[in-house]
């Protein structure tokens, strides 16, 4: 346990290296919300994934400052010590907001795992050093355009891929993919694009052996997910649906799913995540991490959480140089050969922040007291 002296929050924005377009739009500029912890002479971080638009989850940029500098940030300065555990008893009265509430409990888990020299790896109880990835594709104009950017990730060495699907962008995305390479490991993301009057286009779809089938209806439809279950063979994979482990239950006992991609600040946090992969773990229902186009924080939490036992399948966690041409964090994750990417061994999250790089993209900044 240990007493929290400051906090310092900033509003960053960082250009991508290509416009990413889902169901819900486009983001060409990603901004997020950096977290700095000081304690008792140590410093740790987190990354607030909620972005300018409130698309992916009603939290954004905005919502997150308020309710953490109101509501979360008091708990903590307030409290003669802190670690996680009390953190989310403290702040079980406040309601919702899961991706602010993930993103200080992402800096308590740092400053814990530092305070014992371990990696965060290591303390969240993983045992791989390095993870599968695989690359999430954003929808493309054409084609032929889509044909030619998977083609630069599989030379990159990507070997699983994931596109990204809307209505009138589906079948025909996959065909042409699947026509060029018949083998490739390729799951496809409607980002709730859907409903079930379109289970025809996904019974189609299920001659293309995709490997998943990720949220195609709203996240608050189980029971549409498991009628569409129940007619296609591809497992559908669940993520905007599983907001915790009572989600991730229900969705299992209903066969909503079979397959859950974890992202620990759509859960609420790392330790929610956790609980997800001890359930799941217990039953063989296969897990991979998700990604919110991270920064190297973000990222570097992402491959700790990847490296538990019961992340079998590849993670979308791609390398640095997918996402940023600068990072505000070193060193920059890049792809080995066989489509792994290394999980930090350093203390904490394993990473250091570049303060010059990081100051660049701050557009606003706040100390706490
Ligand atoms: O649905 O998985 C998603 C990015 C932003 C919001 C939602 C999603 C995504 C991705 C990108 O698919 C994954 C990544 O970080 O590479
Ligand atoms: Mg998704």
């Amino acid at each position: 346990m240990m007493h929290i002296d400051r906090i310092e929050m900033r509003h960053v924005r960082m250009r991508l290296v290509s416009p990413f377009r889902t169901s819900v739009g486009v983001e060409q500029d990603r901004d997020c919300l950096i977290l700095r912890l000081f304690s008792e002479g140590l410093q740790s971080w987190g990354e607030c994934v909620a972005g300018s638009f409130p698309g992916y989850s009603y939290e954004t940029i905005d919502t997150a400052w308020h309710v953490l500098s109101e509501f979360f940030f008091p708990l903590l300065l307030k409290a003669n010590s802190m670690d996680v555990p009390s953190f989310r008893r403290a702040a079980q009265g406040i309601r919702g907001h899961p991706l602010a509430r993930a993103a200080l409990e992402m800096g308590l888990w740092d400053l814990e795992a530092k305070r014992r020299n371990a990696s965060l790896a290591n303390l969240l109880g993983g045992e791989k050093d390095r993870v599968p990835v695989g690359v999430s594709v954003g929808i493309q104009p054409d084609s032929s355009t889509l044909l030619q950017v998977v083609a630069e990730y599989v030379e990159a060495g990507y070997r699983r891929v994931k596109l990204k699907i809307e209505p009138g962008c589906d079948i025909g995305a996959v065909q042409a993919v699947r026509g060029e390479y018949p083998a490739l490991p390729l799951q496809v993301d409607a980002n709730t694009a859907y409903e079930i009057e379109n289970v025809e286009m996904f019974e189609a779809m299920d001659a293309y052996h995709l490997l998943m089938i990720e949220q195609p209806f709203a996240g608050d439809d189980l029971l549409d997910h498991s009628k569409l279950q129940a007619r296609i063979e591809t497992p559908i994979c669940l993520d905007e649906s599983i907001r915790g482990l009572r989600q991730a239950r229900q969705a299992l006992e209903i066969d909503a799913g079979r397959i859950l991609n974890i992202k620990q600040a759509r859960v609420g946090g790392l330790q929610e995540a956790l609980a997800i992969h001890a359930y799941c773990s217990g039953r063989n229902v296969p897990l991979w991490c998700g990604g919110m186009l991270e920064t190297g924080i973000g990222r570097a939490a992402n491959l700790a959480l990847a490296s538990l036992p019961g992340f079998t399948l590849p993670g979308d966690i791609s390398a640095s140089d997918r996402y940023y041409i600068d990072d505000i964090a070193t060193p920059r994750f890049t792809l080995n050969p066989d489509s792994t990417i290394d999980v930090p061994r350093g203390e904490g999250l394993g990473v250091t922040v570049d303060m010059d790089a990081l100051r660049r993209f701050t557009l606003r900044s706040q100390s706490y007291p």
